[in-house]
Parts: structure tokens; sequence; C-alpha cells
């Protein structure tokens, strides 16, 4: 048995961990193994703001020095000024200095956390369940992977530091001017607390609408993305209008949310910004008063300037930081959301890789209901394949033959009753297990977009020779095709390479089957989409495919189903005819003898009609 490869196995940090109903307390803990270049991001910048303030100590001891106030070095006033200006430039560059490595440990430490979390998200969702997927709209999960990772590597770059440094330089300046005079440092306060708790009330206002920003910016990619997806029927229907008008509606949505909250931005700022602007004033005015009244020095006056206006524009952007960090913190929740999504559990199950599958099935009694679904999709299910046969599910659409056949991987759990293989419950496999012995020909054929090669070995789990996927690509009849390109096998797939038909990468898939070598094969539709000409090929390619296998074969021709061992017929969940083709068509009244009249006419029409074509008449 072909073994996992390595990067399966691989784990990432496991951001699940981080899930915590406290949106901080979880930002924190995502943060883990970064803490350190975190802290050090902040004593640096702290190194950077103390900086600061001493070059407007020194510019304080210059004014003084030269209004005389203050003696000289050593009574020696060219040195001083010769001193006072090296200390300047010093000062300077350690501010800088300090303030660049600041920035790249911040950048740092935001791009390590987010190309972590990126990892992460893509093997989390690529282990959640079918029903996941299924109600999940792909644009979303690409909105949450890219745009709201994003925001989140903002948060830690500029957000969360530029919160750090607000704080900083306030109490380094405040304590600077308290150090110069106390009254003066008190007065230079007074507005800060009620702009903090205004800031603080905006903030959960803001957050609201900016999660419904981001909603609706989801829905809009979501529309976007269905649109793309399904490109060719809205041109086949001309609908081209409908969904222009659908993705204005949504756009409109984005537009009208985007406005509400450019509109409490426009409405705080300049508040705050007069309520702060006064306060500079007033400190400014006051400070002025206190050199009149000889209680201060010119210097000290000076200084006080340089540092209230760095104690003050700080709070200002304080407000609009904890905005932004609000932005940040809808996005973490997003992005909590996926990650509190169960995983499917690939590995958990009693029976051991070791154990060979011959692949007999029997259904006993099995009942089966969606999870979000109110009325059972399969009912009192009972049948046997034995090893290597055949069974062919045909009935109408609807009637629940994908639901069955989806059984058996455990993409879903039954609910009622037991499915055996090979004697063994299948909840006793572990689902990577089974999911390895069972290969799967989808309806709807997929290819990656990389090579021909590529495709056809994909999900072996083991290096495999030329050999073995040209021999592969020969049963499934497309060996042929493929040599006919100019890169052979190595001819990519998709946008930058060749396109293929629906048959050509019906046989694609077949010859990936193959190669896998499955013990039980699951044929949806497989030859639906097809002419009959290549229909005929596939047929050939399938036959060879169904070789020794136990095969689910779901039809609706009744040529597909004939040859079955069993055939079983299939209405609204229930098994209402089964047995072998002979004995099924001699029943007049039955439901397999009314599809197979139906059809056989409609081919017999057909070939009428085709040769009196071709007769001329
Ligand atoms: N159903 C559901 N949730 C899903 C898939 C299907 O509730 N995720 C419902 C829709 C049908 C019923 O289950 O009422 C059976 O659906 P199937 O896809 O199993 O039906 P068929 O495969 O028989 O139909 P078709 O021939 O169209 O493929
Ligand atoms: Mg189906």
């Amino acid at each position: 048995m072909a073994t996992l490869a390595p990067t399966q196995q691989k784990t990432y940090f496991d951001f699940r961990k981080a899930v915590a109903e406290n949106r901080l307390k979880g930002l924190w803990q995502t943060m883990s193994g970064y803490h350190w270049l975190y802290f050090g991001a902040v004593l640096t910048l702290m190194f950077s703001s103390l900086a600061k303030t001493a070059s407007l100590f020194l510019l304080r001891y210059f004014a003084d020095l030269v209004s005389g106030n203050a003696e000289a070095v050593e009574g020696n006033l060219g040195k001083t000024f010769v001193l006072i200006g090296l200390a300047f430039v010093g000062f300077a560059a350690l501010e800088g200095g300090f303030a660049f490595l600041s920035g790249r440990m911040a950048a740092e430490t935001a791009e390590g956390i987010t190309r972590r979390m990126r990892n992460f998200l893509f093997d989390h969702i690529q282990r959640l369940s079918f029903s996941y997927h299924s109600k999940t709209p792909t644009g979303d999960l690409i909105e949450r992977v890219t745009s709201d990772v994003d925001a989140l590597r903002r948060f830690f770059s500029e957000q969360a530091i530029g919160v750090g440094r607000i704080v900083l330089l306030f109490f380094i300046n405040w304590f600077a001017i308290l150090s110069l005079n106390a009254k003066l440092g008190w007065v230079s306060v007074i507005s800060i607390p009620p702009i903090l708790a205004v800031s603080l009330w905006f903030f959960k206002r803001v957050t609201k609408a900016y999660e419904k920003y981001q909603e609706q910016e989801a829905a809009l990619s979501t529309t976007l993305q269905e649109n793309l997806t399904g490109v060719r029927v809205v041109k086949a229907f001309a609908r081209q209008d409908y969904e222009k008008g659908k993705f204005e509606k949504e756009n409109w949505g984005k537009f009208l949310k985007g406005k509400i909250l450019l509109f409490m931005h426009s409405l705080f700022w300049p508040l705050s910004d007069i309520v702060l602007g006064l306060q500079m004033l007033g400190g400014f005015v006051f400070a002025a008063l206190m050199v009149i009244n000889n209680e201060i020095t010119v210097g000290t006056y000076l200084a006080y300037v340089g540092l209230v206006v760095w104690l003050i524009w700080p709070i200002r952007n304080l407000g609009r930081l904890i905005v932004q960090t609000s932005t940040g913190m809808v996005s973490y929740g997003r992005l909590v959301e996926i990650m509190k999504q169960e995983r499917e559990d690939l590995f958990g199950g009693s029976v051991t890789a070791q154990k060979n599958i011959i692949g007999e099935v029997t259904f006993e009694d099995v009942s089966f209901q969606y999870s979000d679904g109110q009325t059972d999709v399969l009912k009192n299910i009972s049948f046997t394949v034995k090893p290597g046969q055949s069974v062919a599910l045909i009935g109408s659409t609807g009637s629940g033959k994908t639901s069955l056949v989806n059984l058996l991987p455990r993409f879903h759990e039954y609910t009622g009753g037991r499915i055996l293989l090979d004697g063994v419950e299948l909840k006793d496999y572990p689902r990577a297990m089974l999911r390895q012995h069972i290969g799967i020909v989808e309806q709807e054929p997929f290819l990656f977009s990389r090579s021909i090669r590529e495709n056809i070995a994909y999900g072996v789990g083991r290096q495999v020779t030329d050999e073995e996927v040209e021999s592969a690509a020969r049963a499934a009849s497309i060996h042929e095709v493929i040599i006919g390109f100019p890169d052979g096998y190595k001819t990519l797939v998709g946008e930058k390479g060749v396109t293929l038909s629906g048959g050509q990468k019906q046989r694609t898939t077949i010859a990936r089957t193959i190669l896998k070598n499955p013990r039980i094969l699951i044929l949806d539709d497989s030859t639906s989409s097809v002419d009959t000409e290549t229909e005929a090929e596939i047929r050939q390619a399938l036959t060879n495919l169904m070789q020794n296998r136990t095969t689910f074969i779901i039809a609706h021709r009744i040529q597909s189903v004939m040859n079955a061992d069993l055939i079983v017929v299939l209405d609204k969940g229930e098994i209402i005819q089964m047995g072998k083709h002979a004995d099924l068509v001699q029943d007049e009244n039955g439901m397999y003898r009314k599809i197979y009249d139906i059809q056989t006419r409609v081919d017999d029409e057909l070939e009428m009609e085709l040769s009196r074509v071709g007769s001329g008449e």
C-alpha cells in the first residue's frame, strides 16, 4: 500500500489552539514564538522615543544657555556649542536607528505570523468536511485567506506596534513635562480622558460597521467567483445583463456600507482634532503666562512646546489607530470562524493499513440524511456486491445515486444501518485508507493546471515511472492523443497549455484512476457528457478499468448498465427493483422496463431519422 507523501503529514503551528473567545487573548496566542521579537520591536521603539525626548531637553539647555539661564561646560561657551551640536546629531542618529530596527522587527513578526497562518489555513481548509465545503462559497473562503489575513498582517506590523508607540510616547513625554513642571504636566492632559472615552465608544461602532462592510465584500467576491466559474452558463443563456445587475447590486451594497464607515470617520476626526488643538493651544498660553511670571525659563518653554507636540499628536493618532485596530480584530474574528470548524478525521479507525482489501461491499438496511436535511435521502438500502463484480445504479434524477456512492469513501456518514467492506463496518476504516482503495471517476472531470503527466500520476502517493503512466494512458485510450501534443506528457493543461475536450479530460481522469489501481471503483455518470463516438472509446477505457475491481456505476443510459452483475433501480431513495438485466426487462410494469423501452425507442427513431437523412429522403 502506498504511504502518504511526507508533506501531507507535515504539521504547521496549530492555530486552532489560538482560538479564544476573547479576540485579544487569541491574538496574543497567535503570536506564539514571536513574542520576544515583538518585545524587541517595542523596546527599540522606546529607545527611539527616549532619544527624541532627550534632544528636546538639549534644546532647553541650549536656549537657557543663550539666554543666560544656564552655565556653559567648564565655563567654555565654544566647547559647549560643539558638544551640543554633536549630541544633537547623536540623538537624531539614535532615534532614526532604533526606529528602523523597530520597524524591521515588527515587519518580521507580522510577515512571519501571517505566512504561517496562510499555510495553516490552506492545510486546514483542505481537511474540512465535504458538507462544510458544499455549503461555503469559494469566494468567501478566498476573501478570508487573502484579504482578512492581510488585514491581520497590517494589524501586527502597523496597528499593534503603533498603539505601543503612542502609549510609550505619551508616557515618556508626559513624565518629561512633569519633570519640567508638575503644574504644566497636569494642565497638558486635561482633555485626554474624555477623548479616550469617545474613541473607545467610537471604536465599538466602527467595529460593527466594518464587520458589515467586510461581509458585503465577501458577498461581492462570491458573486464574482460564481460568475467566473459559471461563465459558460451565463453566456449560453445570454444572462449577462441579469448577472451584471446582480453584481451591481452587491457592489452598491458595498458602496453604501463603505459610505457609512466614511461618514463615521468624517464625523470623528474633525471633532477630535478641534478638542486636541484647543488642548495644545491652551497649554502654550498657560506656559507662556508662566514664563512671564518667571515661573519657568524660556528654555523650559521651548522644551515644553516640543514635548507637548509629541504628547498630543500621538493621542490624535491613537484614536485613528484604535479604529484601524478594529479592522484587524474583525478580520481575525472572521479567520477564527474557519479555524473553529471541525476537521475530518482522516486517520482514526481500528482497521490497520496492513489489512488486505478484497472488495466485498454489503449494504444492510442503510439509511442516510444530510446533516442539514429534513428527510431521509436513502431508505432501507440492502444489497451485496461480490469482489470484482459490478453494480449499476439507475434511477431518476435526485433519487439518491450520488448520495449512495458518496457513503463509501465516507464523504458523508450514513445515519442508519450498516455498510460492510470485507465484513468490517465502514466506520472502522480510517478515511484516508478507504480513499486510497477507492477510485472515483467524477461526473465533471477535473484537471489541475499542471502537466498531463502530473495529472495522471496525481494521488498515487509514490514515484511512478514513465512506463507506468504511459500504460495507464494506453488503457484509457488517451495515449495517442497525448503524444500528438508538441510536448507530449509534459504538455500543460489549462490556461497556459492545451485545452482538452470533455472526452479527453474524462479519459485522462480514467488513466489517473487506472494508475491509482483501487480495489473499488465508482463511476458517476461518466459517459453522459460526451458524444457517441467518444462514448465508445470511453466505454472501452472503462471496461479496462473495471476489470477485477468492485465497481459502482451510475448511468442514465441502459447500454452502460446492461452488463452489470447487479442492477439497482432507485426511486426517491428506495430500491424499487434489483437484479440482472435479463430478469429486469421481463417485468412489464417495472420502472426498468419503462426506461428500457423509452431509450430503445428513442435510439431506434434516431437511427431511422439518420438513415432517412442519409438516403436523401
Ligand atoms: N441532496 C442534499 N444535499 C446534498 C446533496 C443532495 O440534500 N449535499 C439531496 C438532493 C436530492 C437527494 O439529496 O433530493 C439525492 O441527491 P443525489 O445527488 O444523490 O441524486 P442523484 O445522484 O440520484 O441525482 P442525479 O441523477 O441528478 O445526479
Ligand atoms: Mg448524481
